[in-house]
């Protein structure tokens, strides 16, 4: 049985400062648990939450509704150590999806009202990188995508959080309320200036004069949010129920976690750097540190790790030959294309990065990493590899993850099992994979053709896509250990 610390909730206020869009795992466990930490801390009771699923999740809305809005969140340091923490800071939870079993247009209206209330002064999102419509290279506006288009056709019951976001702050507008501030926590490289860009553009479609004001007058600061957060399993209800929590709405995440915000709040926030919140001027060095060492490392292992059927973090970290890859990933192509703040020590982050991957008490599938690659590639992998090759260096454990994603989005690892391949571009990689075959050359440069997701620079450098197209060669053939041990990519430059 571990140690197990207890923390209560505080008692709900009735006051609802925030709207979050996005009700999923990495709320509760992240933002909710800042919010539940600072209220009990402060006694200050005006930012509770009203948190929305637009479209998954209903059953995770209706079951927080019977359950009063309670819930639990286990930080586990390790499988003998625990924190179990209820959140009572979420005080309402709404679904606007199209489920016309459950409330379709009533829980829109709710939403759209809550936003336009004076008492919310701050919008939040972890809606996944798809959820902005953008398209994830370049970052212009999907207008092409069918929900958009209803967006832009009825802007007054949208479907997407672009939509919602444009139309709460036309109703806004209309009322003389000023705009709340909107705070991005998704992993996207620049994420408050991307979810200002799929906002402009969205309104600009209905009249450019209020797309200038939403230019002018809304917030949009920037954040880098971290804490390993996994989807549940039955094998976590399980630990849980063990500790007696019968909860079906429980988060189970890694103890540590970190929040860097760009301080740009006109209406206020929560003086929540009292909980350890970095509030700082420019949040893109540590974003970008996070997003090519962590996540990156995440996309190797998922993608390399799912290919030999591999099915967690911790399974594969515990290989040596992966682990061993994914320092040289972390020390030779990641953090020398990073500009940090004097002091910060990425040699010491990468070793963090290992011992937080090596936590035994998280199940951390592969797949829900592998999950969107094209939403991550870019700033994962892309753009550092293309500025290590513009500097004339060398990247071949990216070389090797880009063969693997690619040979990944085929749906059948290299032991001939089958997976779902779930990425908003999954029929584009379908249609080329069926169109080129065995051709392994065609396939490779066909997928570098692709520029929503790779740069035009990255895809003509003749050098890479020859090593891409090497590599899969040689993962197709002879296995991930043979391709780790034999075609030297962990011995090359060391
Ligand atoms: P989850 O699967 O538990 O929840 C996904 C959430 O996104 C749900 O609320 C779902 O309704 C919403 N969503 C998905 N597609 C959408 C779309 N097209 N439009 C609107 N909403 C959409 O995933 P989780 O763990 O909550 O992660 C969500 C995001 O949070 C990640 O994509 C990432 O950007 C960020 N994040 C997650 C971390 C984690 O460890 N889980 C850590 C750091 C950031
Ligand atoms: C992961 C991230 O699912 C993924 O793609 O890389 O969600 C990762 O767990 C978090 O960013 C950690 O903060």
């Amino acid at each position: 049985m571990p140690d197990v610390t207890r923390l209560p909730a505080a008692e709900p206020t009735g006051r609802l400062g925030i709207v979050h869009l996005g009700l999923g795992a990495f709320h509760r466990a992240h933002q909710a648990v800042y919010l539940e930490r600072y209220r009990q801390r402060s006694g200050d009771g005006a930012w509770g939450a009203c948190s929305a699923n637009l479209r998954g999740g209903v059953a995770l809305v209706d079951a927080l509704r019977d359950a009063g809005y309670r819930f639990h969140v286990a930080e586990y340091t390790d499988r003998d150590h625990v924190t179990l923490r209820e959140i009572g800071v979420i005080e309402e939870a709404l679904f606007t999806g199209r489920d016309p079993a459950h409330r379709w247009g009533r829980d829109l209206e709710a939403l759209l009202r809550r936003m336009t209330s004076s008492d919310t002064r701050l919008v939040t999102l972890t809606v996944t990188e798809k959820g902005y419509f953008l398209s994830p290279a370049e970052g212009a506006l999907l207008r092409d995508d069918p929900l958009i288009a209803h967006d832009i056709a009825q802007p007054q019951t949208p479907r997407t959080a672009p939509g919602i976001l444009v139309e709460a702050l036309a109703r806004r507008r209309e009322a003389g309320l000023p705009p709340f501030t909107v705070l991005s926590c998704d992993n996207m490289p620049n994420n408050g200036q991307r979810t200002r860009a799929a906002v402009v553009q969205l309104a600009a479609c209905r009249d450019a004069e209020f797309s200038a004001w939403i230019e002018r007058e809304v917030a949009f600061p920037c954040s880098m949010v971290d804490r390993i957060v996994p989807a549940m399993t039955q094998g976590d209800f399980a630990r849980l129920a063990e500790l007696g929590i019968d909860d079906p709405n429980a988060v189970v995440g890694e103890a540590f976690s970190q929040w860097v915000v760009e301080d740009h709040f006109p209406l206020g926030r929560p003086a929540w750097e009292v909980d350890g919140v970095e509030m700082v001027a420019d949040v893109a060095p540590f974003e970008t540190m996070k997003l090519r060492m962590l996540n990156g490392s995440h996309s190797l292992l998922a993608y390399l790790g799912a290919l030999d059927d591999i099915e967690t973090v911790f399974d594969a970290v515990s290989r040596d030959d992966l682990s061993a890859l994914l320092r040289r990933y972390m020390l030779r192509e990641a953090a020398p294309t990073l500009a940090m703040p004097a002091g910060t020590d990425l040699e010491r982050y990468a070793e963090q990065l290992l011992y937080r991957f090596a936590n035994d008490s998280l199940r951390h599938r592969l797949q829900q990493i592998a999950m969107d690659g094209s939403q991550k590639l870019p700033q994962r992998w892309l753009q550092g590899a293309l500025a290590r090759l513009e500097a004339g260096a060398e990247v071949p454990c990216t070389t090797l993850g880009v063969a693997a994603w690619i040979r990944y989005t085929l749906g059948v690892d290299l032991h001939g099992n089958a997976y779902p391949v779930d990425d908003p571009m999954a029929t584009t990689f379908k249609l080329l994979h069926e169109a080129h075959g065995e051709d392994i050359e065609a396939l490779v440069e066909a997928f570098f053709e692709i520029d929503a997701i790779f740069p035009p620079a990255l895809a003509g450098h003749a050098g890479f896509v020859a090593a891409v197209v090497s590599a899969y060669r040689c993962l197709t053939a002879h296995g991930l250990a043979d391709t780790l041990a034999w075609g030297g990519v962990l011995a090359r430059g060391q």
